[in-house]
């Protein structure tokens, strides 16, 4: 694709990448991986011909169309490049490039400026769920400074509220696709649970850890890898994802007790390096897993009473709020999150 393709960079959340039209991109999903993996650099560690910034946080890309559904504005399909293998997945979702998708949509003329904020609806194609973000539009265009603050990211900008209605079990078929809130893998209790994204949630203890080791410790522990991998692999089959040996989920969350006044404490592999911080979705399906009686989240979890619960996820490097809304019979019906975004570049991408 000699000539190019109109891409904009853009920080969403915690994480980093391309957004796109779809119509900027060839409409073939092999001719347009393809492009994709020479663009970001991929297959190479240190993704060193391309746009990916050598971690999965930053290999990430979301495409932007015109919704056809009467109860979404636009929709959003995520796509994880691999930085070390020749995939391009769309086997799961991104909460965090989501923060990007209303600002874009506003900036490529798919959704008008409504007042000083702007709703944007996105149908989350790679979960058939959606969300609505809420835009900063003060001057009838998207304003990315602002006052709000997201642990992991330096420095402050608008906030991007996000709000999901009913996203249990959007890519499992099932909040608990076992039916169970704990099982047994290789003699370990866990938790198999998909409230926005599919995780694997196990005691940071049953692999000798206390939960607060840092990133680069944990990355660089082989056995621990291997032995969560061994037990990925036996959890995708259960959790109706069939083999995942090829695909990004489902994520493997060791959970411990909180230490900063948050719900818990959190380390997660997504799923062979370990999260800087924590998805959006993924920090939603943890809180989730939380409300859970006798799962092991719950057992270490200080939650606070009450049919609205805010759960802070703590993560390596501070926390993320979520606020999980309950019916009457403890069956999360809602959540919501703060995140930030930024545009960094709008241009011509080359394959
Ligand atoms: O869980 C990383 C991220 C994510 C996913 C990953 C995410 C989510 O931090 O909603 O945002 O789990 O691969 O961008």
């Amino acid at each position: 694709m000699s000539e190019g393709v109109r891409a904009m960079w853009m920080r969403g959340g915690t994480s980093k990448g391309g957004f796109f039209l779809a119509s900027d991109l060839p409409a073939d999903a092999t001719a347009r991986d393809a492009f994709l993996l020479r663009a970001f650099g991929s297959p190479d560690a240190r993704q060193i011909d391309g746009m990916g910034g050598a971690d999965p946080l930053t290999s990430k890309v979301a495409v932007v169309s015109p919704s056809a559904r009467d109860d979404a504005d636009v929709d959003y399909l995520f796509l994880q490049v691999f930085v070390d293998q020749a995939l391009v997945s769309d086997a799961q979702n991104c909460g965090n490039m989501l923060a990007g998708v209303g600002p874009f949509a506003i900036e490529r003329g798919l959704v008008q400026v409504a007042g000083e904020e702007t709703p944007v609806r996105i149908f989350m194609v790679n979960t058939g769920k959606l969300a609505t973000a809420t835009v900063c539009t003060p001057d009838g265009a998207v304003s990315y400074d602002g006052k709000a603050r997201i642990d992991g990211v330096p420095g402050t900008s608008a906030p991007v509220p996000l709000a999901f209605a009913d996203i249990a079990g959007s890519t499992c078929g099932a909040l608990l696709p076992t039916g169970n809130a704990v099982d047994q893998i290789d003699g370990l209790q866990v938790t198999l649970i998909d409230n926005g994204m599919p995780c694997v949630i196990l005691r940071a203890s049953d692999f000798g850890l206390d939960g607060t080791e840092d990133r680069d410790t944990l990355d660089a522990d082989p056995s621990l890898k291997a032995r969560l991998e061994q037990i990925r692999l036996q959890a995708g089959p259960l959790m109706r994802l069939g083999d995942v040996s090829e695909q990004s989920v489902p994520k493997m969350t060791l959970v411990s007790a909180p230490r900063d006044g948050g719900a818990i404490s959190t380390r997660s592999f997504i799923p062979h390096r370990c999260h800087a911080s924590i998805g959006v979705l993924a920090a939603v399906t943890v809180a989730t897993a939380c409300l859970l009686e006798g799962s092991p989240a719950a057992a270490l979890a200080q939650v606070s009473k009450g049919h609205r619960k805010t759960l802070d996820i703590e993560h390596p490097s501070g926390a993320a709020t979520c606020v999980i809304a309950l019916d009457q019979s403890g069956a999360v019906v809602s959540a919501a999150t703060v995140r930030t975004a930024r545009k960094l570049f709008d241009g011509t991408l080359f394959g």
